[in-house]
């Protein structure tokens, strides 16, 4: 089952008792993202703001977030039960994610109900929040898709890439050459071309995990994923002024171009970005001219206040963390890395740490897995630290594998490496800013850590192990006592645990 358009997810939350409707007047410049930002911290619903200031005549006047708020919301995105667990969720689109399936070019559809160019393309009638006071300007894309296309392969790709309104018909945005757009930007700009953009907004919430996730599709784009996905062909209508695709029903795209030429950079930043900091000064960044804007009659916009520290959220976290995490536990699986097990990425806006479970078969195992990592393509914002734990270790358990890492790991035996020197965020303020300029390097630098927390194979069978490389675990009770103490528990006379008494005992 797939929703057809952000309407009838909206629907379909406010049927499952999800969402609210804002009917009050509320501020475009703060109060929007600051009222986002309580609403994830209290775990509440889905908001849909229906009267913003400056904006009760605009073509557009209202705007949806926190939709994928909540892991019960991502879980229904996925056509789930409500109660499906991260891990599950993972394992889910993991499997989904094996074979891309075909996508629907239709001729027209309700994105071509509107259609604005030249001077009627004004980015002011859209109700984009200034998120957080220290935000450079008005974010308009947030939780958007930027569809670009390969020209040599003709491959098209579709990203989520942060970008602030300029002027009215101009988005600075944050082009990193490493990113599937950025490699599609290099080729334009060798062939001395602008690069042709479209930029989607409000559509199914499953497209969203995609663009916003590093998947590796080398042989077809992001669209055929969330076919296979969301478990039903995307009906796609060809843009207006470029040969780029985009969903049929979404509620706004914008179309443009990317000049290679300098003079046409425009300041863009700061932002408060996923690492829970502001990054990125004001400084000149590559531009989209906006030349056409096609959208759905009464179009509602859609963003998503970015930025997570500990126990403040964002929406990236619930939808990306499966999600990244299925996409590094794809690119395992199809280089033939084998006996990954389970893979989990929490937090993916301010964690990258990995942590990936094997089924460890032959030494260097652990090796094998930060290397596939590091190597590919999946490894701009993600696995600086890369921790590996065996198969009795549940990597969705902090505290398992801290013991595995506590126990398991002999730093002086090669089971801690850093890797220097390889190409990373260059949003991570652990960074010095001049090895982090996007347009001098096009990218941050990152070392690289491996963390694994396997039992090591060079340490021998011992016999004195009973035969293992580590000694029985104590904790557990012989079998025989296990049954008689079971047997025997009311004899003993001691007193029932208080359920609410024992969570805070052990909570610390
Ligand atoms: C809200 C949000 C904003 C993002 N902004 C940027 C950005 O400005 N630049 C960037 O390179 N990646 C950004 N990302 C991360 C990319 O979406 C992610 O790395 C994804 O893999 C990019 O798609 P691609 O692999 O097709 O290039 C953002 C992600 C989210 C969820
Ligand atoms: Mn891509």
């Amino acid at each position: 089952m797939a929703y057809k358009d952000l309407r009838e997810w909206i629907s379909t939350l406010e049927k499952e008792g999800l969402l609210s409707r804002i009917k009050c007047e509320v501020d475009w410049d703060g109060e929007i993202g600051a009222i986002s930002r309580e609403a994830l911290n209290q775990k509440g619903p889905a908001l849909l703001f229906e009267n913003i200031k400056d904006h009760t005549g605009t073509w557009c006047s209202k705007i949806f977030v926190n939709g994928m708020g909540s892991r019960e919301r991502v879980a229904l995105a996925l056509g789930l039960p409500r109660d499906t667990h991260f891990r599950d969720i993972t394992r889910v689109a993991r499997e989904r994610l094996r074979t891309p399936s075909e996508v629907k070019v239709v001729d027209t559809g309700p994105v071509k109900e509107n259609i604005l160019r030249g001077d009627d393309v004004d980015l002011y009638q859209i109700p984009v929040p200034r998120w957080r006071k220290g935000d450079g300007g008005r974010y308009i894309n947030t939780y958007a898709s930027v569809v670009t296309r390969d020209p040599e392969t003709g491959l098209m790709n579709t990203g989520t890439y942060r970008g602030m309104i300029t002027e009215k018909n101009k988005i600075g945005v944050l082009l990193a050459m490493t990113q599937h757009w950025g490699h599609h930007f290099k080729k334009y700009s060798d062939m001395g071309k602008e690069m042709p953009v479209a930029v989607f907004y409000g559509w199914d919430p499953t497209m969203l995990m995609l663009s916003g996730s590093a998947l590796i599709h080398p042989n077809c784009s992001e669209y055929e994923f969330c076919s296979s996905l969301r478990q039903e062909q995307c009906e796609l209508v060809k843009c207006e002024t470029s040969d780029l695709m985009v969903p049929a029903s979404a509620e706004i795209v914008v179309e443009g171009f990317i000049s290679p030429d300098p003079s046409t950079f425009m300041p863009e930043g700061p932002f408060g970005e996923y690492t829970g900091y502001f990054a990125g000064q004001a400084r000149p960044k590559h531009t989209i001219r906006v030349e056409c804007i096609t959208h759905r009659d009464n179009p509602i916009f859609r963003g998503n206040i970015e930025g997570t520290s500990p126990h403040k959220w964002a929406e990236s976290t619930f939808y990306g963390d499966p999600m990244f995490s299925a996409c590094a536990w794809k690119l395992l699986d199809d280089v033939g890395v084998p006996g990954v097990r389970d893979v989990w990425f929490h937090n993916v806006t301010s964690g990258t740490i990995l942590k990936i479970r094997i089924k460890k078969a032959y030494r260097g195992h652990a090796k094998q897995v930060a290397n596939a990592l590091w190597g590919s393509g999946i490894g701009n914002y993600a696995a600086k630290v890369v921790i590996v734990v065996d198969d009795d270790i549940d990597i969705h358990d902090s505290e398992e594998v801290e013991w595995a890492i506590s126990y398991r790991l002999n730093a002086a035996m090669d089971q801690l490496l850093v890797f220097p020197g390889t190409f990373g965020s260059m949003l991570d303020p652990s960074t010095p800013l001049e090895q982090r300029n996007i347009i001098k390097y096009g990218q941050g630098k990152w070392a690289r850590i491996l963390v694994d927390a396997t039992i090591n194979w060079e340490l021998e069978p011992q016999e004195q192990y009973s035969g293992g490389r580590f000694p029985p675990l104590a904790t557990d009770v012989a079998p025989e006592d296990e049954k008689r103490v079971k047997s025997r528990w009311k004899d003993y006379g001691i007193l029932p645990v208080d359920k609410e008494i024992e969570g805070l005992v052990y909570k610390n």
